[in-house]
């Protein structure tokens, strides 16, 4: 009964404001009860409580079926695509479309780094979108997002994932269009661009920010800078017809969305990091929590448990919602979500000495890192924690009043594959795009990768029975050109310590501008913007097939894999060629390499090389608005 309800509430307001309409239409649901305020309401019937990470949820459960069944027709298609010589795609289905579970059940994955990280992730989605003008001529990749079960994101990755779900699932194509989201000509310290919009001051943006976070504060929660972060961020991504920044918006509305509900969309899943009370570095040892339209919680072994999403900020006590207290709604907030999964200032703040900005900003910041360090500010406040006194979790978490829930990249695992590891899962293949900043000049090294196979070493303790392709050192990564083309792990699931997907790397690299902007770049230009887009397109893409004309086929034999080695099918001729081009085959070069400054792959016309992009320039800029940002509160 409540879907229809809301559905008709959230029409009233559009028509209250469709002088402020813009081509995408506003979604998921704004169903929170009181706006940003989580607020009181009566529980369901069947109390809210926690439940173990021993299976799937039920939601999950179900749900799979339906989506794995909707992801046939587009599998067939994208894979008659491919160019698979001697491959019937659609009898291959058929044949085995009885057992689902046999056919290839995908995933991808976009990694964190701040707007660099949502564009050039942006350019993947683009070019796995069947809905993309062009994406299913020969030699493109369109289509496999209609193929996906899965899609994760974590920081800027989580705002990519966050935009397309929160807006009706929408096509990157239009959110480049809008005239109001991914506006990123302005910083999100500054605002949506008044001037263009004419309808917001920077005045009035932090009036309205700061006073729906007061709202959550008079209400009895704590809140943190997170909470800023991340209604900041909302005004970028969610399309409120109101223009502000849409605070009734929830994570956990996705699954009330009739699309979704259907399963014709992938799952959508953000991921963060816990912190224990105290620490400032977050180890690789530390617990790492997803938000899936249903739940929020952990896998790991220091939680092991799960709650309902929209739940959250309900007093849990023992797993259960004691039928003494009431239920809490609108704790999950999108833009609080999105915030925490890139809660990235205490990471900025961190690094603020290895920076060259003058000494006075520095003093200034750190001054403040020790105030929210002092009173653990600068992290996300689940409080109350959900998992008090709930017997699965360790001590250390069930006893904790709250908890502290950082960006997804802090452990170093910047590409969100702990949910897509999860054996209960069976995911046969990722396609992981890395967009993080992990050498000199803005790109990747592999860095994630590794930090996600050594967990998965510790089998018994933080891994947790998961297990994970090897793959070799940062260096060898570097030598060998591992991180500026496409390299595929885990080939041979024989040489696996248990089931685990195989990994499709896929990390930014200049194919046709160079997409290694800072971090901490906060404004672009559309231009900019659009260019990256485009790159992240060509890297998945490898250029449309232009840098290897086989390249799609391969993308096909990594899909096949897995499923045909299930079902005793034999790959397609080509895979071999495939096969040996793109698996890593155990080499390692483990020297120290030069730095590694690529010139632009595809474009012979351009500038040579450009190492710009990596100075800290922009950095300057944005840390002096930080900083008046910090002072003004
Ligand atoms: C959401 O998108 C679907 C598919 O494009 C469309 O049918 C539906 O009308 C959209 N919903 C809204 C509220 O715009
Ligand atoms: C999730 O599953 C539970 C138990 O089957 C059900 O009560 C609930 O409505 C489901 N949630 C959603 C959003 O569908
Ligand atoms: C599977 O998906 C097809 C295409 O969307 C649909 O027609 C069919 O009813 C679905 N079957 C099941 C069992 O859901
Ligand atoms: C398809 O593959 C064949 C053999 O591998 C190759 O000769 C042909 O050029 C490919 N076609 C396209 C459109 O890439
Ligand atoms: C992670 O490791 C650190 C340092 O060894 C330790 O202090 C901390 O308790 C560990 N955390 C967990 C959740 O095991
Ligand atoms: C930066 O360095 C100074 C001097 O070594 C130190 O006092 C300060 O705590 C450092 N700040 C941060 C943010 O690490
Ligand atoms: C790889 O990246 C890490 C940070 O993620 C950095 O510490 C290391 O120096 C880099 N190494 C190489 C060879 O690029
Ligand atoms: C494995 O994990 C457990 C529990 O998290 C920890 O106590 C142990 O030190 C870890 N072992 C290694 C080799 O990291
Ligand atoms: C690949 O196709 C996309 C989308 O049509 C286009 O924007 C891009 O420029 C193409 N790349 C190359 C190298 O032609
Ligand atoms: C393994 O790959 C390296 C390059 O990464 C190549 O030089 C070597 O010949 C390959 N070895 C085999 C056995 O294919
Ligand atoms: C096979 O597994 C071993 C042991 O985990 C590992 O050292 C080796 O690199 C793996 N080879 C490949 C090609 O993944
Ligand atoms: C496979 C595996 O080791 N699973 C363990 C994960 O952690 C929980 C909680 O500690 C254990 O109960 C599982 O056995």
């Amino acid at each position: 009964m409540r879907f229809p309800l809301i559905v008709l509430v959230a029409s009233v307001v559009d028509a209250a404001s469709i002088a402020a309409s813009v081509a995408l239409a506003p979604r998921a649901l704004p169903n929170a009860p009181d706006g940003y305020t989580p607020a009181n309401v009566s529980c369901p019937a069947t109390r809210p409580s926690i439940r173990s990470a021993s299976a799937l949820s039920s939601n999950e459960t179900e749900w799979l079926k339906l989506r794995r069944n909707e992801t046939l027709q587009p599998m067939k298609d994208l894979l008659g695509r491919l160019n698979l010589t001697g491959f019937d795609a659609t009898s291959y289905i058929n044949q085995h479309a009885s057992n689902v579970s046999n056919l290839p059940n995908i995933a991808i994955a976009v990694s964190g780094g701040g707007y660099r990280a949502m564009t050039n992730g942006a350019g993947a989605i683009k070019a796995f979108d069947d809905r993309t003008s062009g994406a299913t001529d020969s030699g493109h990749l369109g289509g496999l997002l209609q193929s996906a079960t899965y899609l994760s994101g974590l920081s800027g990755g989580g705002w990519l994932v966050g935009s397309v779900y929160i807006n009706n699932f929408t096509t990157i194509s239009d959110l480049q269009s809008s005239d109001r989201l991914w506006q990123l000509k302005t910083s999100i310290l500054e605002g949506p661009d008044a001037k263009h919009l004419q309808i917001l001051s920077s005045a009035k943006y932090w009036d309205q920010l700061v006073k729906t976070v007061d709202g959550k504060k008079d209400a009895g929660f704590n809140t943190s800078l997170t909470d800023y972060w991340g209604r900041a961020l909302s005004y970028q991504f969610i399309n409120s017809s109101n223009n502000d920044g849409g605070p009734d918006y929830t994570w956990s509305s996705i699954a009330l969305v009739d699309d979704f509900k259907r399963g014709q969309m992938p799952l959508p899943i953000l991921v963060a990091d816990g912190r224990s009370p105290g620490e400032l570095i977050v180890g690789s040892n530390s617990t790492v929590y997803e938000f899936n339209p249903w739940e929020f919680g952990s896998f790991d072994p220091s939680v092991f448990g799960f709650a309902p999403l929209e739940y959250l900020g309900s007093r849990f006590e023992g797993g259960e919602v004691s039928t003494s207290s009431r239920c809490v709604r609108g704790f999950d907030n999108a833009g609080f979500v999105m915030g925490t999964s890139s809660s990235l200032f205490n990471q900025f703040l961190l690094q603020i000495n290895g920076t060259d900005i003058p000494s006075v900003l520095k003093d200034a910041f750190t001054d403040i890192l020790l105030d929210l360090g002092e009173s653990n500010d600068d992290i996300a406040v689940y409080s109350p924690n959900p998992f008090y006194q709930y017997d699965n979790a360790l001590e250390s978490f069930s006893t904790a009043k709250y908890l502290d829930v950082v960006d997804g990249g802090e452990d170093g695992q910047n590409i969100p594959l702990h949910p897509l590891v999860q054996p209960n899962r069976h995911v046969d293949v990722v396609f992981a795009v890395d967009s993080s900043a992990d050498t000199k000049y803005s790109w990747p090294n592999g860095t994630s990768l590794v930090k996600t196979y050594e967990r998965s070493l510790n089998s018994t303790g933080i891994g947790n029975g998961t297990a994970f392709p090897a793959v070799p050192d940062v260096n060898t990564f570097v030598n060998l050109g591992l991180s500026q083309r496409p390299v595929f792990f885990g080939c041979n699931s024989s040489n696996l310590t248990g089931p685990a997907p195989l990994v499709v790397y896929l990390p930014n690299a200049p194919y046709t501008t160079h997409s290694n902007t800072s971090t901490f770049q906060l404004a672009y230009e559309n231009s900019e913007r659009d260019e990256i887009i485009t790159n992240g397109y060509n890297v998945v893409t490898r250029g449309n097939a232009t840098s290897d004309s086989e390249w799609p086929s391969c993308v096909g034999c990594a899909i096949l894999q897995r499923s045909m080695e299930r079902t005793g099918s034999q790959l397609p001729d080509i895979c071999t060629t495939c096969f040996q081009n793109y698996c890593w085959n155990g080499t390692v070069d483990s020297r120290t390499p030069p730095d590694y400054n690529p010139g632009l792959l595809l474009s012979n016309t351009s500038k040579s090389s450009d190492a710009t992009r990596g100075t800290l320039e922009p950095t300057v800029a944005a840390v002096a608005v930080v900083v008046s940002f910090f002072m003004a509160m």
